[in-house]
């Protein structure tokens, strides 16, 4: 049963693990289109987390900006379509938590290994705040941290593991968030020390 965690948000404990396998598949399968890739902040610092998308849009960051693009800047391409098993689960997790009729039109992966992070901050480069974000945990366990809608507002810790899924929707769909440093010990039988996420978003 989903768990709230905060209004608009909840969080879904093995939601996609009878999944998980073709999930894994699906990320090598965009991932060998459209390679991981840790790509560079306006301010010139190198993300931790390596990331790829699918999916009609996929987020971009340069020194120009934060922005989301219909191309792989890699590859000049379109980003691979997002697949079907990927669109359905995050449109069935959506459901389960109240969010009937999502239709995500992207769907970033963010790639940890040991020691990357991803500091506090707010999700606001999509068009349209109404539609949640849906988001799944593959691999090794983090900690993600989920504050408000200030900065400076005091954050709650959760362990995501393998398998689960969260869905931001209404008032925390703006809210503060990041994941602290993938821990050394962290690993998964599946991925070894590496912990995938896939968000699911709506962006125009
Ligand atoms: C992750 N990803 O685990 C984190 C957290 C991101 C991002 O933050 O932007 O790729 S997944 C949870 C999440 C994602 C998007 C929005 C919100 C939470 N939220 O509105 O709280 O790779
Ligand atoms: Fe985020």
């Amino acid at each position: 049963a989903p768990e709230q965690i905060a209004e608009g948000a909840w969080l879904l404990r093995g939601f996609v693990l009878s999944d998980a396998d073709r999930l894994l598949d699906a990320i090598s399968q965009v991932a060998s289109q459209a390679p991981f890739r840790h790509q560079i902040t306006p301010g010139g610092y190198s993300m931790s987390a390596a990331m790829s998308s699918c999916g009609e849009w996929g987020w971009v960051t340069d020194r120009q900006g934060y922005r989301y693009s219909t191309k792989d800047p890699l590859t000049d391409q379109p980003w691979p379509a997002m697949p079907d098993l990927l669109r359905q689960v995050a449109i069935d997790a959506a459901a389960a938590s109240g969010y009937e009729g999502f239709n995500p039109d992207a769907c970033l992966i963010n790639r940890y290994e040991t020691g990357a992070k991803m500091g506090l901050h707010q999700d606001k480069d999509e068009a349209d705040f109404s539609a949640p974000i849906v988001s799944i945990s593959l691999g090794a366990p983090i900690t993600f941290m989920f504050g408000g809608l200030a900065r400076t507002d005091k954050t709650s810790r959760w362990k995501l593991e393998h398998g689960d899924v969260v869905v931001w929707g209404g008032k925390s769909r703006l809210f503060f968030h990041g994941v602290a440093p993938l821990g050394k010990r962290s690993e998964h039988p599946q991925t070894g020390p590496m912990r995938y996420n896939l968000t699911f978003r709506k962006v125009t």
